[in-house]
């Protein structure tokens, strides 16, 4: 699309409620969507931006085993914390909607059918894996087994967390179900799919031909490996309980696959958009003059740029006219994975540094600036915390902060806090180059932004707060202040070079708004001026402030961020991988009982979920026993008499435990909690009837109870007082 369209359609990719989400995410899809956006509304043109919750797929249900409650709760407790994340970092969507809403599931529906009824859809019958003692057929993440690329004894059904390799079932080697532990037997079942083999030509000529160049090169290089492997034709039913139902009497039990409903989950939420403004939504999906882009991470391509344009293409809709994915963030060096607790998370940045910090929305734009600053667009990139501290310091305190906080305080005090008059006969090369720059940057930052270069765009932007700081420094207007004795007349050279910096300033305010709104913001309230001002069209005007206005005095518009903060951080994100390190291992050594009973501190379930991002929350409850369940463990008081390290196990400690009767070995994993010479004479709580097992080659003979404290942080439970050792616990 070369001309300007008539409206935009901006979508980002509907995040998985089933868990928080992390900075990569904020960096791949949600961050450059939201400048774009931003930039578009300050250019005045027409734009929705949509967003919302994906509520389907396997990954809720499973998510809901772990935590011990059900899908409902899953999506209605991340559907809220990812959306107000989102809002914290000043993320703005027109809507932020959910696949569980019923116009999701009608418009999935009508979408199904239409394209069923017209013979789009074929239906096969296949063998697929089902579990006999669950008696139920285990769709992608329901059945684990090891990773035939990697060796991953975790890998899904659909996908393996560790190398990133799309699975299918039937590769993964050694598989077994995640409900019941059995090792599934192959069923028949009949499934519908979309034949994207039939539409070759069509992607062909649409990607290879017309996309070529206005697209990513890695886009287009993805979708042509693809297509040259040979489209196949992709199921959009599973067998499954959770999700939209298949509107077809014999199709009982199925529900869509969520990566059928997903897309079109961004078609329901702009319908639901519609309701909400009163907007006519229908041109923004049908109106060859609207521009769609999908805002994505690489790991969704091949959905939004094969799957979903086939459907669209199918179902009578526009088709995007670009899909600007970005490449992977990892951190620290490493792949970024919630998992593996190698991530930030948006909750845990924001509860640090922005509700912790007194109104600390500024230190939203730190997050923004950094990350647009090493966006992935072309290449995965590196988030560091010195990285971070850097681009903040020396760059948002020490040039833009510095720019506007000197023009402020000086304006103050020679030109008694108002807009001094600009004296045309007094103006110079190097006056004249600061106003002309101006003029460049809006051109250059526009050009940029419009071609999805988010980060060579805000460098362009802050690029002109350098200069501005130069041209402060080379006018010295607190130098020749000191000449106004005996020159009075050089108060009009302090004048010019004032004016020209709140000029800038104002400018800047306009130039930096996609990137940093909360700043702009800031910005506007110390210049006493209207949200108006930020219009796109006012970029480049050396006259946005009018001579004689009087301003706010200045506040600082960043904090630096100190090493003890960054010391902080990365201290923390250690603990909280070794901590997840520690459940995992625990919980492969049990391998035929899915629940995470972590070895012998039977502290793993808790363990299990990101340390810190729940802090001060309880443990997830568990399903209700009867008495005679409880009535099976035998549980006594024990001391403990020995401790010591056990070699190359650094979470494992071999504890001799005095039972009255008896002294037993037990193997627990807390040796990053208590020093062994520490512990010798403590009471504990034993599960003394635990079938034997052995870690490390040392046969372990029951089980510690231990309490963790929403930090991780794991405590004795035990009597008040001392006791015999081997007394009953009921
Ligand atoms: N929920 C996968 C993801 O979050 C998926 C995106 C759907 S976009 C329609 O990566
Ligand atoms: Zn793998």
């Amino acid at each position: 699309m070369t001309n300007q369209p008539k409206r935009y359609l901006i979508t980002a990719a509907l995040p998985y409620a089933n868990g928080l989400k992390h900075i990569g995410h904020l960096a791949g899809a949600y961050l450059p969507a939201d400048i774009y956006v931003r930039y578009l509304r300050a250019q005045k043109r027409d734009v929705a931006f949509i967003c919302g919750s994906d509520e389907h797929g396997t990954a809720i249900p499973i998510q809901a085993m772990k935590e011990g409650t059900t899908p409902r709760a899953i999506i209605d407790k991340y559907h809220e914390l990812i959306r107000q994340n989102f809002a914290d970092l000043g993320i703005s969507f027109d809507i932020y909607h959910r696949t569980s809403e019923p116009i999701h599931h009608e418009t999935s529906r009508e979408w199904f059918t239409y394209l069923n009824d017209r013979g789009e859809l074929i239906v096969k019958e296949s063998e697929q894996y089902y579990d006999e003692e669950a008696k139920t057929f285990l769709a992608d993440r329901f059945i684990v087994g090891t990773c035939p690329v990697c060796g991953n004894p975790r890998a899904y059904g659909d996908q393996c967390e560790n190398c990133g390799s799309s699975l299918s079932p039937e590769i993964l080697i050694d598989p077994h179900s995640t409900l019941s532990g059995a090792s599934p037997v192959k069923r028949a079942t009949k499934h519908w799919y979309l034949p994207l083999d039939r539409h070759e030509a069509f992607l062909r000529e649409w990607i290879l031909g017309e996309h070529k160049n206005d697209w990513r090169a890695s886009v287009v290089g993805q979708c042509k490996s693809w297509i040259d492997g040979g489209l196949q034709p992709r199921a959009v039913t599973r067998d499954l309980d959770w999700g939209v139902k298949v509107p077809l009497a014999d199709a009982e039990g199925k529900v869509l696959y969520v990566w059928f409903d997903a897309p079109i989950g961004y078609v329901s939420a702009t319908r639901q958009w519609g309701l909400d403004t009163g907007k006519d939504w229908k041109p923004y999906w049908y109106d060859k003059d609207t521009k769609l882009v999908h805002f994505i991470g690489k790991d969704n391509i091949v959905f939004h740029c094969l799957i979903f344009p086939v459907m669209l293409k199918l179902h009578g809709n526009i088709l995007p006219d670009n899909v600007p994915a970005n490449e992977f963030l990892n951190l620290e060096g490493d792949k970024m994975s919630t998992s593996r607790g190698w991530s930030i998370e948006m909750e845990e940045y924001i509860d640090d540094f922005i509700r912790k910090d007194n109104g600390g929305s500024q230190l939203a734009d730190s997050l923004r600036y950094y990350l647009t600053t090493i966006a992935p667009e072309t290449k995965d990139a590196d988030f560091t915390w010195k990285g971070f501290q850097d681009a903040n310091n020396s760059e948002l305190v020490a040039k833009l902060g510095n720019f506007v906080n000197r023009t402020f305080v000086l304006m103050h005090k020679l030109c008694n806090g108002k807009v001094p008059p600009l004296h045309a006969s007094k103006l110079d090369d190097t006056d004249r180059e600061m106003i002309a720059a101006v003029g460049a940057t809006k051109k250059k930052v526009e050009e940029l932004l419009e071609a999805y270069r988010f980060r060579d765009a805000q460098f362009e932007a802050m690029m002109l707060s350098d200069l501005a700081n130069k041209y402060m420094q080379k006018k010295e207007p607190w130098i020749v202040a000191r000449t106004l004795a005996e020159h009075p007349e050089n108060q009009q050279l302090i004048d010019n070079s004032l004016h020209i910096c709140l000029q800038v300033t104002a400018n800047l305010a306009i130039l930096i708004n996609p990137f940093l709104p909360f700043t702009a913001r800031k910005m506007m309230h110390m210049m006493k001026v209207v949200e108006k001002m930020l219009d796109w069209e006012n970029a480049g005007k050396p006259n946005l402030l009018s001579v004689g206005y009087s301003l706010r005095a200045p506040e600082l518009l960043f904090r630096k961020i100190e090493d003890e903060e960054v010391k902080k951080q990365i201290e923390r994100l250690q603990a909280k991988a070794a901590a997840k390190l520690a459940a995992d291992q625990a919980a492969t050594a049990t391998p035929s009982s899915g629940e995470a009973q972590t070895g012998n501190t039977g502290s793993g379930k808790a363990s299990a979920k990101p340390a810190g991002t729940t802090a001060g929350e309880a443990a997830p409850a568990k399903s209700t026993i009867v008495y005679d369940d409880f009535a099976k463990l035998d549980l006594r008081v024990g001391t403990i008499i020995n401790a010591e390290k056990v070699e190359k196990a650094d979470k494992l400690l071999k504890l001799l435990v005095d039972l009255g009767t008896e002294q037993r070995t037990i193997v627990s994993g807390i040796a990053q909690h208590f020093e062994p010479a520490g512990i010798v004479g403590r009471q504990v709580v034993v599960v003394a009837n635990l079938a034997p097992r052995k870690m490390r080659g040392i046969e372990s003979n029951g089980m510690i109870l231990m309490a963790e404290d929403g930090s991780g942080k794991l405590h004795f439970v035990n009597p008040e007082d001392k006791i015999a050792p081997g007394s009953g616990v009921s």
